[in-house]
Protein backbone atom coordinates (compact mmCIF):
# COMPACT_ATOMS: atom_id res chain seq x y z
CA UNK A 1 0.00 0.00 0.00
CA UNK A 2 1.00 3.06 -0.92
CA UNK A 3 1.21 5.95 1.60
CA UNK A 4 -1.68 8.45 1.84
CA UNK A 5 0.57 11.37 1.93
CA UNK A 6 2.20 10.42 -0.82
CA UNK A 7 -1.05 9.96 -3.08
CA UNK A 8 -1.54 13.58 -1.75
CA UNK A 9 1.62 14.68 -2.68
CA UNK A 10 1.07 13.60 -5.61
CA UNK A 11 -1.85 15.18 -6.84
CA UNK A 12 -0.58 18.33 -5.45
CA UNK A 13 2.74 18.37 -7.12
CA UNK A 14 1.11 16.82 -10.90
CA UNK A 15 -1.36 19.66 -10.57
CA UNK A 16 1.43 22.30 -10.21
CA UNK A 17 3.07 20.90 -12.34
CA UNK A 18 6.42 20.52 -10.31
CA UNK A 19 8.71 17.96 -12.46
CA UNK A 20 11.61 18.12 -9.88
CA UNK A 21 9.55 17.58 -7.24
CA UNK A 22 7.95 14.74 -8.24
CA UNK A 23 10.96 12.90 -9.77
CA UNK A 24 11.93 12.93 -5.94
CA UNK A 25 8.88 12.09 -4.56
CA UNK A 26 9.05 8.79 -7.23
CA UNK A 27 12.83 8.22 -6.45
CA UNK A 28 12.28 8.51 -2.35
CA UNK A 29 8.80 6.34 -2.60
CA UNK A 30 10.93 3.90 -4.26
CA UNK A 31 13.98 3.70 -2.65
CA UNK A 32 11.77 3.32 0.45
CA UNK A 33 10.76 0.15 -1.20
CA UNK A 34 7.34 0.76 -2.97
CA UNK A 35 6.11 -1.07 -5.67
CA UNK A 36 6.43 0.81 -9.09
CA UNK A 37 3.12 -0.34 -10.11
CA UNK A 38 1.29 0.53 -6.95
CA UNK A 39 2.89 3.68 -7.37
CA UNK A 40 1.96 4.64 -10.52
CA UNK A 41 -2.00 3.39 -10.04
CA UNK A 42 -2.60 4.53 -6.79
CA UNK A 43 -0.39 7.95 -7.04
CA UNK A 44 0.39 9.37 -10.51
CA UNK A 45 -2.59 8.26 -12.30
CA UNK A 46 -5.19 9.40 -9.73
CA UNK A 47 -2.98 12.48 -9.83
CA UNK A 48 -3.11 13.40 -13.70
CA UNK A 49 -6.48 11.86 -13.72
CA UNK A 50 -7.52 15.00 -11.01
CA UNK A 51 -5.60 17.87 -13.34
CA UNK A 52 -7.71 16.19 -16.43
CA UNK A 53 -10.81 16.93 -14.37
CA UNK A 54 -10.12 20.48 -13.83
CA UNK A 55 -9.20 21.01 -17.35
CA UNK A 56 -12.32 19.61 -17.90
CA UNK A 57 -14.30 21.79 -15.88
CA UNK A 58 -12.95 24.81 -17.50
CA UNK A 59 -10.70 25.28 -14.26
CA UNK A 60 -7.12 24.57 -15.87
CA UNK A 61 -5.88 25.11 -19.24
CA UNK A 62 -4.32 24.07 -21.95
CA UNK A 63 -0.72 25.04 -21.64
CA UNK A 64 -1.13 24.13 -17.63
CA UNK A 65 -2.49 20.64 -18.98
CA UNK A 66 0.69 20.35 -21.36
CA UNK A 67 3.28 21.29 -18.11
CA UNK A 68 1.29 18.42 -15.89
CA UNK A 69 1.44 16.11 -18.84
CA UNK A 70 5.53 17.07 -19.67
CA UNK A 71 5.53 16.12 -15.46
CA UNK A 72 3.45 13.07 -15.57
CA UNK A 73 5.58 11.67 -18.52
CA UNK A 74 8.73 12.28 -16.56
CA UNK A 75 7.75 10.76 -13.74
CA UNK A 76 6.17 7.63 -16.31
CA UNK A 77 9.46 7.31 -17.63
CA UNK A 78 11.39 7.32 -14.48
CA UNK A 79 8.97 4.44 -12.89
CA UNK A 80 9.20 2.47 -16.40
CA UNK A 81 12.36 2.32 -16.07
CA UNK A 82 12.74 1.05 -12.39
CA UNK A 83 9.92 -2.01 -13.50
CA UNK A 84 12.48 -4.26 -15.48
CA UNK A 85 12.15 -7.47 -16.61
CA UNK A 86 10.17 -9.52 -13.61
CA UNK A 87 10.96 -12.89 -15.52
CA UNK A 88 14.33 -12.92 -15.80
CA UNK A 89 12.98 -15.11 -19.09
CA UNK A 90 14.72 -15.80 -22.16
CA UNK A 91 12.17 -16.94 -24.40
CA UNK A 92 9.45 -14.60 -25.57
CA UNK A 93 6.01 -15.06 -24.37
CA UNK A 94 4.64 -13.58 -27.65
CA UNK A 95 4.53 -10.86 -30.27
CA UNK A 96 2.61 -7.60 -29.34
CA UNK A 97 2.76 -4.43 -31.42
CA UNK A 98 1.36 -1.51 -29.69
CA UNK A 99 0.22 2.22 -30.98
CA UNK A 100 -1.83 5.26 -30.31
CA UNK A 101 -4.42 5.69 -32.85
CA UNK A 102 -4.38 8.46 -35.72
CA UNK A 103 -5.13 11.82 -34.51
CA UNK A 104 -4.41 10.90 -30.80
CA UNK A 105 -0.82 12.24 -29.37
CA UNK A 106 -1.85 10.72 -25.64
CA UNK A 107 0.83 8.33 -25.59
CA UNK A 108 1.31 8.24 -21.25
CA UNK A 109 -0.70 5.08 -20.54
CA UNK A 110 0.17 2.96 -23.69
CA UNK A 111 3.63 3.65 -22.71
CA UNK A 112 2.74 1.86 -19.13
CA UNK A 113 1.20 -1.28 -21.16
CA UNK A 114 4.52 -1.24 -23.38
CA UNK A 115 7.10 -1.43 -19.88
CA UNK A 116 4.15 -3.74 -18.40
CA UNK A 117 4.31 -5.99 -21.40
CA UNK A 118 7.54 -6.11 -21.53
CA UNK A 119 8.56 -6.84 -17.60
CA UNK A 120 5.83 -9.89 -18.14
CA UNK A 121 8.05 -11.24 -21.07
CA UNK A 122 6.18 -9.97 -24.36
CA UNK A 123 8.15 -8.62 -27.19
CA UNK A 124 6.90 -5.17 -27.94
CA UNK A 125 7.22 -3.31 -31.27
CA UNK A 126 5.84 0.35 -30.20
CA UNK A 127 4.68 2.43 -32.97
CA UNK A 128 4.32 5.18 -30.95
CA UNK A 129 1.32 7.85 -31.80
CA UNK A 130 -0.92 9.46 -33.82
CA UNK A 131 -0.15 6.29 -35.78
CA UNK A 132 -2.57 5.66 -39.06
CA UNK A 133 -4.22 2.18 -39.01
CA UNK A 134 -2.73 1.63 -42.54
CA UNK A 135 0.82 1.54 -40.92
CA UNK A 136 -0.47 -0.21 -37.95
CA UNK A 137 -1.26 -3.09 -40.24
CA UNK A 138 1.33 -2.87 -42.52
CA UNK A 139 3.66 -3.48 -39.58
CA UNK A 140 2.06 -6.06 -37.90
CA UNK A 141 2.55 -8.27 -41.04
CA UNK A 142 6.25 -7.52 -41.74
CA UNK A 143 7.02 -7.83 -37.76
CA UNK A 144 4.61 -11.06 -37.54
CA UNK A 145 3.14 -10.03 -34.49
CA UNK A 146 0.56 -12.58 -32.42
CA UNK A 147 -1.54 -9.09 -31.04
CA UNK A 148 -2.62 -5.82 -31.93
CA UNK A 149 -2.79 -3.33 -29.17
CA UNK A 150 -4.15 0.04 -29.62
CA UNK A 151 -4.98 3.45 -27.54
CA UNK A 152 -7.18 6.02 -27.64
CA UNK A 153 -8.06 8.75 -25.17
CA UNK A 154 -9.88 10.79 -27.31
CA UNK A 155 -13.63 9.79 -28.12
CA UNK A 156 -13.17 11.67 -31.67
CA UNK A 157 -10.31 8.77 -32.37
CA UNK A 158 -11.74 5.49 -30.90
CA UNK A 159 -13.03 4.89 -34.49
CA UNK A 160 -9.69 4.29 -35.46
CA UNK A 161 -9.80 0.95 -33.24
CA UNK A 162 -12.85 0.59 -35.59
CA UNK A 163 -10.91 1.26 -38.67
CA UNK A 164 -8.72 -1.26 -38.06
CA UNK A 165 -10.59 -4.24 -36.88
CA UNK A 166 -12.58 -3.54 -40.44
CA UNK A 167 -8.98 -3.04 -42.23
CA UNK A 168 -7.69 -6.43 -41.04
CA UNK A 169 -11.26 -8.11 -42.33
CA UNK A 170 -11.22 -6.17 -45.84
CA UNK A 171 -7.32 -7.32 -46.39
CA UNK A 172 -8.19 -10.99 -45.21
CA UNK A 173 -6.34 -10.45 -41.77
CA UNK A 174 -8.45 -10.82 -39.17
CA UNK A 175 -7.73 -14.14 -38.51
CA UNK A 176 -4.13 -13.57 -38.40
CA UNK A 177 -3.73 -11.09 -35.39
CA UNK A 178 -5.62 -10.90 -32.09
CA UNK A 179 -6.41 -7.20 -30.94
CA UNK A 180 -6.33 -5.38 -27.69
CA UNK A 181 -7.96 -2.07 -27.10
CA UNK A 182 -7.68 0.12 -24.49
CA UNK A 183 -7.22 4.01 -23.66
CA UNK A 184 -9.54 5.78 -20.67
CA UNK A 185 -12.61 6.22 -23.03
CA UNK A 186 -12.63 2.83 -24.10
CA UNK A 187 -15.07 0.34 -22.77
CA UNK A 188 -15.70 -3.84 -23.19
CA UNK A 189 -19.07 -2.55 -24.76
CA UNK A 190 -16.77 -1.04 -27.44
CA UNK A 191 -14.40 -3.67 -27.63
CA UNK A 192 -16.90 -6.31 -28.31
CA UNK A 193 -18.74 -3.71 -30.99
CA UNK A 194 -16.05 -3.55 -32.85
CA UNK A 195 -15.15 -7.19 -32.98
CA UNK A 196 -11.51 -6.72 -31.10
CA UNK A 197 -10.53 -9.42 -29.02
CA UNK A 198 -9.71 -8.12 -26.29
CA UNK A 199 -10.66 -5.21 -23.83
CA UNK A 200 -7.87 -4.08 -21.18
CA UNK A 201 -8.90 -1.36 -18.65
CA UNK A 202 -5.22 -0.60 -17.34
CA UNK A 203 -1.78 -1.97 -17.83
CA UNK A 204 -1.97 -5.05 -15.48
CA UNK A 205 -5.08 -5.71 -17.22
CA UNK A 206 -3.44 -5.18 -20.80
CA UNK A 207 -1.19 -8.29 -19.80
CA UNK A 208 -3.81 -10.44 -18.55
CA UNK A 209 -5.61 -10.01 -21.79
CA UNK A 210 -2.29 -10.89 -23.61
CA UNK A 211 -1.67 -14.23 -21.83
CA UNK A 212 -5.05 -15.80 -22.34
CA UNK A 213 -5.30 -14.19 -25.89
CA UNK A 214 -2.00 -16.37 -26.51
CA UNK A 215 -3.42 -19.41 -24.73
CA UNK A 216 -5.81 -19.33 -27.13
CA UNK A 217 -3.47 -18.81 -30.20
CA UNK A 218 -1.45 -22.03 -29.09
CA UNK A 219 -4.63 -24.03 -28.63
CA UNK A 220 -5.55 -23.61 -31.99
CO1 LIG B 1 -5.77 15.46 -23.26
N1 LIG B 1 -7.67 15.02 -23.11
N2 LIG B 1 -6.15 16.53 -24.85
N3 LIG B 1 -3.88 15.85 -23.25
N4 LIG B 1 -5.70 14.62 -21.62
C1 LIG B 1 -8.06 14.04 -22.11
C2 LIG B 1 -8.07 12.62 -22.67
C3 LIG B 1 -9.48 14.54 -21.64
C4 LIG B 1 -10.42 13.45 -21.07
C5 LIG B 1 -9.32 15.73 -20.65
C6 LIG B 1 -10.64 16.35 -20.24
O1 LIG B 1 -11.22 17.10 -20.98
N5 LIG B 1 -11.12 16.05 -19.03
C7 LIG B 1 -10.00 15.16 -23.01
C8 LIG B 1 -10.73 14.17 -23.95
C9 LIG B 1 -12.21 14.43 -24.01
C10 LIG B 1 -12.89 13.50 -24.95
O2 LIG B 1 -12.37 12.90 -25.83
N6 LIG B 1 -14.19 13.38 -24.76
C11 LIG B 1 -8.70 15.65 -23.62
C12 LIG B 1 -8.60 16.64 -24.61
C13 LIG B 1 -9.91 17.34 -24.99
C14 LIG B 1 -7.39 17.00 -25.24
C15 LIG B 1 -7.16 18.02 -26.36
C16 LIG B 1 -8.22 17.99 -27.49
C17 LIG B 1 -7.05 19.41 -25.71
C18 LIG B 1 -6.93 20.56 -26.68
O3 LIG B 1 -6.03 20.63 -27.48
N7 LIG B 1 -7.90 21.45 -26.60
C19 LIG B 1 -5.77 17.59 -26.90
C20 LIG B 1 -5.87 16.52 -27.98
C21 LIG B 1 -4.52 16.19 -28.58
C22 LIG B 1 -4.58 14.98 -29.49
O4 LIG B 1 -4.43 13.87 -29.05
N8 LIG B 1 -4.87 15.22 -30.78
C23 LIG B 1 -5.17 17.02 -25.65
C24 LIG B 1 -3.80 17.06 -25.35
C25 LIG B 1 -3.23 16.54 -24.21
C26 LIG B 1 -1.76 16.72 -23.85
C27 LIG B 1 -0.84 16.68 -25.08
C28 LIG B 1 -1.59 18.05 -23.15
C29 LIG B 1 -1.57 15.57 -22.80
C30 LIG B 1 -1.07 14.23 -23.42
C31 LIG B 1 0.44 14.07 -23.28
C32 LIG B 1 0.90 12.67 -23.58
O5 LIG B 1 0.17 11.69 -23.48
N9 LIG B 1 2.15 12.58 -23.98
C33 LIG B 1 -3.00 15.34 -22.31
C34 LIG B 1 -3.34 14.67 -21.09
C35 LIG B 1 -2.19 14.33 -20.17
C36 LIG B 1 -4.67 14.32 -20.77
C37 LIG B 1 -5.23 13.69 -19.47
C38 LIG B 1 -5.27 14.80 -18.43
C39 LIG B 1 -4.49 12.51 -18.90
C40 LIG B 1 -4.24 11.31 -19.85
C41 LIG B 1 -3.28 10.37 -19.18
O6 LIG B 1 -2.09 10.39 -19.45
N10 LIG B 1 -3.78 9.58 -18.20
C42 LIG B 1 -6.67 13.21 -19.93
C43 LIG B 1 -7.70 13.17 -18.82
C44 LIG B 1 -7.97 11.74 -18.37
O7 LIG B 1 -7.76 10.77 -19.06
N11 LIG B 1 -8.51 11.64 -17.18
C45 LIG B 1 -6.89 14.04 -21.13
C46 LIG B 1 -2.96 8.70 -17.37
C47 LIG B 1 -2.73 7.36 -18.09
C48 LIG B 1 -1.85 6.47 -17.22
O8 LIG B 1 -3.99 6.76 -18.23
O9 LIG B 1 -3.95 7.01 -20.76
O10 LIG B 1 -6.04 6.22 -19.55
P1 LIG B 1 -4.57 6.27 -19.66
O11 LIG B 1 -4.00 4.78 -19.77
C49 LIG B 1 -4.35 3.75 -18.88
C50 LIG B 1 -5.61 2.96 -19.31
O12 LIG B 1 -6.52 3.69 -20.08
C51 LIG B 1 -5.06 1.74 -20.01
O13 LIG B 1 -3.85 1.49 -19.31
C52 LIG B 1 -3.22 2.74 -19.00
C53 LIG B 1 -2.38 2.56 -17.76
O14 LIG B 1 -3.16 2.08 -16.68
N12 LIG B 1 -4.74 1.77 -21.43
C54 LIG B 1 -4.53 0.59 -22.10
C55 LIG B 1 -4.52 2.78 -22.26
N13 LIG B 1 -4.20 2.32 -23.47
C56 LIG B 1 -4.19 0.98 -23.40
C57 LIG B 1 -3.91 0.00 -24.36
C58 LIG B 1 -3.98 -1.34 -23.98
C59 LIG B 1 -4.31 -1.69 -22.68
C60 LIG B 1 -4.60 -0.73 -21.72
O15 LIG B 1 -3.71 -2.36 -24.80
C61 LIG B 1 -3.32 -2.11 -26.10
Amino acid sequence: MIDQAIIEEAKKMLIEADKERILVLAKEALDRGGDPIELMNQAFVPGINAVGDLFGRGQLFLPELIKSADAMKAVTDFINDSIGDKTGRKKTRGTILIATVKGDVHDIGKCIVVSLMQANGFTVHDLGRDVDTEKIVSEAVRLDVDIIGTSALLTTTMPQQKALEEALKAEGLRDRFKTIVGGAPVTPRWAARIGADAYAEDAQDGVVKAQQLMSQTQAA
